[in-house]
């Protein structure tokens, strides 16, 4: 299950980065992106190791945490796909971790979301609950990175988002993630429907609400995730993150700074952990 990706690939060139733009963004809409940050030859070489890693995964048992009919989600160990260092070392993946979750930032999750064809909407949701430090004191503890793997057309059931709802909060809202059916209208008013090409990458809080829309193509689309964390928000306890010895001997020092997992003599399949119970049956 090994891929060797510590060998330099040709990933984003280093621009001056607009933090500030990126914080306002996160903070007002909970969503930004930057496109073109990889080549499409990259992108398409990630997407073969997301194929090999969903065929290993969808065999085993617990391999795959279903999200909805036709649609999975698997987590994976950074050392299964070539391109990891890139991503994780890209400037405006680095940049956007510092200004958002401050330099101490952890890198706690690695996976991705498979919508098939017949994939349908998936209940409006965050991610997780909102965390105390984000009720409190109005701020962001997290943030999830996409990437989509292919270029996203209308029928293929876009990722829908809706912009500013990462403050909503209400004792309505069935296990702090799933607002309930009357508060639908709102969001299909503020929605927001993504159509990210390869080689982009957006960033988000996670607690923005959002959802997977019905696939009506032939095709799949599957898009990386990556969950960086601030020090102390809690989001690693449900990941099963690791890597290798001689993986972890290979990264680059910048990496491993933002790496606290466990250092293995050989990896274990990941049992998923996150379900989101309310996705698990799907439809809307
Ligand atoms: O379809 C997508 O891109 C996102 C799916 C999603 O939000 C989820 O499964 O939690």
């Amino acid at each position: 299950m090994t891929q060797d990706d510590t060998l330099p690939t040709t990933a984003g060139a280093a621009a001056p980065v607009d933090t500030s733009g990126v914080v306002d963004a996160l903070y007002t809409d909970g969503i930004t992106a930057l496109k073109g940050a990889f080549p499409v030859e990259w992108v398409d070489r990630l997407r073969e190791d997301v194929d090999a890693a969903f065929d290993d995964a969808i065999n085993r048992p617990g391999g795959a945490v279903g999200r909805g009919p036709k649609r999975w989600y698997v987590e994976i160990h950074p050392e299964q796909i070539r391109g990891f260092v890139d991503l994780v070392t890209h400037p405006w993946v680095t940049a956007t971790c510092e200004a958002v979750l401050g330099p101490r930032y952890e890198i706690v999750e690695v996976g991705f979301d498979t919508p098939f064809p017949g994939a349908m909407n998936q209940p409006w949701h965050r991610d997780f609950p909102m965390p105390e430090e984000t009720r409190r004191e109005r701020r962001l503890t997290s943030l999830a990175f996409n990437m989509t793997l292919v270029d996203t057309t209308e029928d293929m059931g876009p990722f829908e988002i809706a912009p500013g709802t990462q403050w909503d909060d209400s004792p309505e809202f069935e296990h702090g993630m799933f607002p309930p059916k009357a508060h639908y209208p709102r969001y299909e008013e503020l929605a927001v429907r993504k159509m990210p090409q390869r080689g982009d990458i957006s960033a988000r809080s996670a607690l923005t609400i959002h959802r997977g829309t019905q696939n009506f193509s032939d095709r799949y689309r599957p898009v990386l995730v990556l969950g960086v964390d601030a020090p102390g928000a809690g989001n690693a306890e449900h990941h099963d993150l690791a890597v290798t010895r001689g993986y972890w001997e290979r990264l680059p020092q910048q990496v491993r700074d933002h790496l606290h997992c466990p250092v293995v003599d050989e990896l274990e399949p990941i049992v998923q952990k996150h379900t989101i119970e309310g996705l698990v049956m799907g439809e809307a």
